[in-house]
């Protein structure tokens, strides 16, 4: 049949959908053979080139969805959410997407071809390690649960060339390693040039008046810098719905240099390329402390500048330059103070880019941004020089000042004549090097600040920020953090989960409260069987991780006592190490009759310039290797430090532990979210009033939980008049303890080392206070062992711990965040 060319090309471009459609509809186990065979062009492929397949067969699984979400999101009208964040822990990505895109059995199934266990291929993914700890962990599980709770949100943050460093020990040293996370490629990025966009840096401002009489100023003679997104998907759990994580990578402007280029230095100007390329090189690896590198400010302007032009050009693109209704579809929550050089971003984009008026701006400003404060410790506090600030970004600097002086003539309202009050709420600090404090200009500018669990909020308004509350009470609320269930119960402990929904029904998953009905089955002999089976299989996994990382052996029917965080003095890991010491010491004495065999684990990392914290690292080290050859302590008593903490680690230790140790000085911990993982998979925690263990203990009642130490409050009374000293005069465990690490014991070929330690414990200006709660976690523990003894009472507080976690499932924490914040 004659066909018009018309028709020709009609059904040409038929074709062409036909057989899209057809790639659409192909299975997962047809992808994973099409990559295998032609992506790869190999015979022969290892584990990491399968895993490969595998990803990029999951993800082109997604790409659909993920377009139908986009699409739908910007059909409907639906407030966006933009969380913005230096930090997202996102560690695995297979586990997860396979289990949220219900793909496992037909996974499970085609790998079957090749002989080969999802779980193997599992463990070849490398983390992406983009974080520190809790703050960046908590930015990921907020996205699953965003995905999972259909949130129209989009995390924003920085694709690091090098994540969170690889920890060795060396003679019980730690040794940081770079973290080459990309090297083999990242199978769930997609690079999306079309959303490149421009940030400047330097040069100077210059204003002028326009014909219509209007101010405008100008940034002139940047330099600018290009940021590209890489798009990773968040697949909500069975939902259909991809959302997206976008992180931005610096690299050099096609006309960077271009004078020096014009000159004919070509050579010299293409390397410069390097001084763009360098901002999202490394993550900053300095958990709850700040350091002030210019570098640390560039990657912040970096990530809030790029991430709001992406706003707005979307928001220009459906909407034109009128921004009246921008905030009724916009909100922006800044995880911490990190990302908020976005406040006086913003502000420029829309006056100097959109010619907005000051107040109009400001309207925007002011109701598009959330903070969340994530610590009291006043070393993790933003501070950025203002002489930084003036040469690298001189048009930010201005608007802070005008933003301060609008502000304080508030201030100066409220508090008439009072110069001090003025000083002290300025965003601005003075001195010989006047600063900018970060957190205030965060208040200031935001609708909404929230601390991280109940007593971290309440300290906020009673401390840190009381003059601010006094001011906008409205402003102030609280939002308990969470964890996912999906990765920290449901994927990470198959065997309990399945014992779980064997008794409740799948509901759990997306609703955690249903944990509560396993209260009904504590005394069910059968039910506590099984729930000990499963304990018992986590720790034989466990126990062969230890044995392969740190070469000790632990017993699986010993008492797994386990502290896994970064190493801080404040988390007092110290404390711990104490207490192992005079278990040791007891034994060695002879001293064992109430005693528990137990195993203790510890990990985390130090920020590499923290000499404390590596310190105490080193202790451990030492103490586990004295505690781990004497064959008349090991029937007691095993200690194991195991290196690189990461994610992944965490998912193999938190369904193993017996014990959560959450031992901080009271008021010191914000939140805490790994005291949540273990809580969710039947660990019982000794744990301290502080930060979401209050809120535990709450939930599981004091039968469930063994609590010691001083209050927030009485921590607060006794620094008045510190007496260390008394404390130990007062126990003799104490004392002993103390004089066995002086004796050089635990340093016999390296005399003195630890000394600064105890210089610290000793020391009336110890903000930790170890010495005053030494006794009194001596006394938990014993009650500790003496519980563990009768197992079925154990396993009975186990068992309640998990059914009283579900108000710790992140999904509960981002409802809240929906209705009270975001109003999405
Ligand atoms: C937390 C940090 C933090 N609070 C500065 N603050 C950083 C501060 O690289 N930096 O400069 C990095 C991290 N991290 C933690 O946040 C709290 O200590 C935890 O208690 C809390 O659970 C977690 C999440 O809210």
């Amino acid at each position: 049949t004659p066909v018009k060319p018309s028709g020709k090309s009609q059904s040409k471009s038929k074709k062409v959908t036909t057989s899209l459609s057809k790639l659409e509809d192909s299975s997962l186990a047809q992808r994973v053979q099409r990559h295998v065979n032609h992506g790869l062009g190999r015979d022969k492929y290892d584990k990491q080139e399968l895993f490969q397949a595998l990803a990029l067969s999951v993800k082109e699984k997604m790409l659909q969805r993920w377009r139908t979400t986009r699409q739908a999101d910007s059909q409907f009208e639906r407030k966006q959410v933009a969380y913005l964040s230096l930090e997202f822990l996102m560690g695995r990505a297979m586990g997860n997407a396979v289990m949220n895109l219900d793909l496992l059995q037909e996974t499970q199934e085609l790998l079957k071809a090749y002989a080969v266990e999802l779980e193997e291929l599992e463990q070849v993914e490398h983390d992406a390690g983009l974080g520190n700890g809790g703050l960046g962990r908590l930015a990921a599980c907020f996205l699953d649960s965003c995905a999972s709770l259909d949130l129209s949100v989009t995390g924003y943050g920085i694709r690091y060339e090098y994540g969170m460093f690889a920890q060795k020990l060396v003679d019980g040293f730690q040794v940081e390693r770079p973290d080459r996370w990309l090297r083999e490629g990242n199978p769930w990025e997609v690079r999306v040039s079309e959303h490149n966009v421009i940030v400047p840096f330097f040069g100077h401002t210059s204003s002028y008046v326009d014909p219509n009489g209007r101010r405008n100023v100008v940034w002139l003679d940047t330099q600018d810098v290009l940021a590209v997104a890489y798009d990773m998907p968040v697949p909500g759990y069975k939902n259909d719905r991809v959302n997206t994580l976008r992180l931005w990578k610096s690299e050099a402007t096609d006309d960077f240099d271009l004078e020096e280029f014009n000159q004919g230095d070509y050579t010299e100007a293409v390397a410069r390329k390097n001084m763009a390329e360098q901002i999202t090189m490394v993550l900053y690896p300095n958990d709850a402390s700040e350091n002030g590198k210019e570098l640390r400010l560039r990657q912040q302007y970096f990530l809030s500048s790029a991430s709001l032009q992406d706003l707005l050009n979307n928001w220009v693109r459906q909407h034109g330059t009128d921004f009246s209704d921008f905030a009724k579809f916009n909100v922006m929550q800044l995880n911490d103070t990190h990302p908020s050089i976005a406040i006086p971003e913003l502000m420029r984009l829309l006056i100097d880019e959109y010619f907005l008026e000051w107040d109009q701006a400001w309207q925007v400003v002011s109701q598009t941004m959330a903070y969340t404060n994530h610590t009291l410790l006043p070393e993790a506090l933003e501070r950025w020089s203002v002489r930084m600030l003036e040469h690298m970004l001189p048009r930010i600097l201005e608007i802070i000042f005008e933003i301060n002086a609008r502000y304080l003539d508030l201030v100066a309202h409220q508090w008439p004549g009072d110069e001090q009050k003025l000083a002290a709420m300025s965003i601005i600090e003075e001195g010989n090097e006047p600063h900018v404090r970060m957190a205030y200009l965060a208040i200031v500018a935001s609708f909404s600040v929230n601390g991280v669990a109940g007593l971290h909020s309440k300290l906020l308004t009673s401390g840190l920020f009381k003059d601010f509350y006094q001011l906008w009470p409205h402003k102030f609320n609280n939002k308990t953090n969470g964890v996912t269930p999906r990765r920290w119960l449901a994927n990470c402990n198959p065997q309990l989960a399945s014992l779980l929904t064997k008794r409740l029904g799948n509901d759990w998953v997306t609703d955690l409260s249903h944990l509560n009905a396993l209260n009904a089955f504590t005394d069910d002999k059968g039910f506590i069987k099984e729930w000990q089976q499963v304990k018992q299989n986590n720790k034989a996994v466990l126990q062969q991780l230890i044995k392969a990382e740190c070469d000790v052996d632990f017993d699986t029917n010993m008492l797994f006592d386990v502290q896994v965080k970064r190493i801080h003095e404040y988390k007092r890991q110290l404390l711990n190490i104490l207490h192992v010491i005079h278990l040791y010491h007891q034994i060695q004495q002879g001293n064992t009759s109430n005693m528990v065999p137990r195993c203790v684990l510890i990990g985390g990392k130090a920020a590499p310039g923290y000499a404390m914290a590596k310190l105490i690292i080193k202790l451990a080290s030492n103490v586990a290797h004295m505690v781990n050859s004497d064959p008349s302590v090991t029937p007691f008593l095993r200690v194991a430090f195991l290196p690189n903490y990461n994610v992944s680690a965490m998912e193999k230790i938190c369904p193993a532990t017996d014990l959560s140790e959450q031992i901080s000085t009271a008021g010191k911990e914000a939140s805490g979210t790994g005291n949540m993982k273990f809580m969710m998979n039947g660990a019982v925690t000794i744990g301290t009033l502080d930060g979401a263990n209050v809120e535990m203990l709450e939930e599981v009642g004091e039968d469930n939980f063994f609590l010691f130490g001083l209050t927030a409050e009485q921590v607060m009374q006794q620094r008045q008049d510190y007496r260390p000293q008394h404390f130990i005069d007062a126990s003799p465990a104490l004392n002993e303890v103390l004089t066995l690490i002086d004796s050089g014991h635990f340093s016999l070929l390296e005399p003195g080392i630890f000394s600064p330690l105890i210089t610290a414990i000793t020391s009336c200006d110890d903000p930790w206070m170890t010495a005053a709660d030494f006794e009194s976690y001596r006394l938990s523990q014993e009650h500790v062992a003496k519980v563990y003894k009768n197992q079925t009472a154990w396993t009975q507080m186990s068992i309640r711990n998990t059914a009283a976690s579900g108000r710790f499932s992140s999904d509960v924490t981002i409802a809240k965040y929906r209705d009270e914040i975001w109003k999405a």
